[in-house]
């Protein structure tokens, strides 16, 4: 069989969106800049070098949870289903579902364009018997889905604990507008980092090989190319730490002396040790990310852990909602 097209929407954020959002950040005090902005191409590709990495355990266990439980996906979703792929990225972990879901036709949905259209393309020829979609978008903002899925049960995967990406009220009413997709029937099958010992976790985003760290620092690169800043990267270093009163791995880039740089004719003044605050990565407990689930009218309906408790996928079915969680 050969390979059919992949059909593109494009719902690509304007340049305009990070010009105003890094301008806004920047004047923020404290600084910050938010992390969808980590994901042009390089920034992808750095992020799929980081999810390699020994010290970076999310990718490797989330993959070996999805092999162990795909069969009792494929019993929960039935076959035939739409499956719609956020942050679908190099869209390996997808690999692990398609073989054993056989779903009718698959959704990719991300915010690097070019690195979405190059696996969507790749992902038809290995698959030549699935419909495959590309969808270039932010799904970090109110979701509009390209027609695409037809009246069957709609499976959303959402997997690499990218919500731990959102903070707690972003992340509910992502869940929220999830659930939204879901009517009349499906699920959402979700991947997130769980709560562990501070060592573990410090390691995984300060990795020897410095690949984090440029990662991090590509930010600052982005802002030269793309919005014509005035600044040294080499003026920044990378950090990041667990800060466990909140829950989260905070990633910054700290300015190594009193500067100032550039942006669209504006200056920003930096003192020394100020940074701009990149990321947080927040990390749930089972408990805490079940009565999250709750908050958005989903419904927990079963849950997969590693041996040594680092991940965590969740199916969650949709619940009946009560008024109030529809607002
Ligand atoms: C995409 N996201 C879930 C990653 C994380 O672990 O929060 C991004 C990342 N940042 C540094 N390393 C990986």
């Amino acid at each position: 069989m050969s390979a059919r097209a992949i059909r593109f929407h494009d719902e690509r954020p304007a340049a305009a969106t990070l010009r105003d959002e890094v301008l806004r950040g920047l004047a923020a005090q404290p600084k910050r800049i938010a992390p969808k902005f980590f994901y042009d191409e390089r920034g992808s590709r750095l992020f799929d070098a980081i999810c390699e990495l020994p010290e970076y355990y999310p990718t490797r266990t989330e993959m070996a949870i999805l092999r162990g439980c795909a069969p009792e996906i494929r019993q929960l979703a039935g076959p035939d289903c739409t499956l719609i792929e956020l942050g679908s990225g190099a869209s390996r972990k997808i690999r692990l579902l398609l073989d054993t879901l056989r779903p009718r036709r698959y959704l990719g949905i991300d915010i690097s364009r070019e690195f979405l259209l190059e696996s969507a393309e790749q992902l038809a020829r290995d698959y030549p018997w699935l419909e495959v979609h590309a969808a270039c978008a932010d799904f970090s903002m109110a979701l509009d889905l390209p027609d695409v899925s037809g009246p069957g049960y709609r499976l959303v995967f959402f997997p690499g604990s990218t919500i731990g990406n959102f903070e707690p009220g972003e992340a509910l009413a992502f869940l929220q507008r999830i659930r939204a997709l879901l009517r009349p029937q499906g699920a959402l099958l979700i991947g997130v980092d769980l709560k562990k010992d501070a060592q573990i976790l410090h390691r995984a985003y300060n990795d020897s090989q410095g690949v984090t760290a440029a990662f991090n620092l590509n930010l600052l690169e982005r802002l030269r190319t793309e919005l014509h800043a005035e600044l040294d990267p080499r003026g920044f270093r990378h950090q990041a730490f667990y800060n466990a009163r909140a829950g989260r791995i905070e990633m910054h880039l700290v300015s190594q002396r009193a500067q100032e740089v550039r942006v669209c004719g504006q200056r920003f003044r930096f003192r020394a040790g100020e940074s701009i605050h990149s990321e947080n990565s927040y990390k749930y407990s089972v408990a805490e990310f079940h009565a999250l689930a709750r908050r958005a009218a989903l419904q927990p309906v079963r849950v997969w852990i590693d041996p040594q408790r680092l991940f965590s996928v969740h199916y969650l079915g949709v619940a009946a909602a009560s008024p109030a969680q529809l607002l």
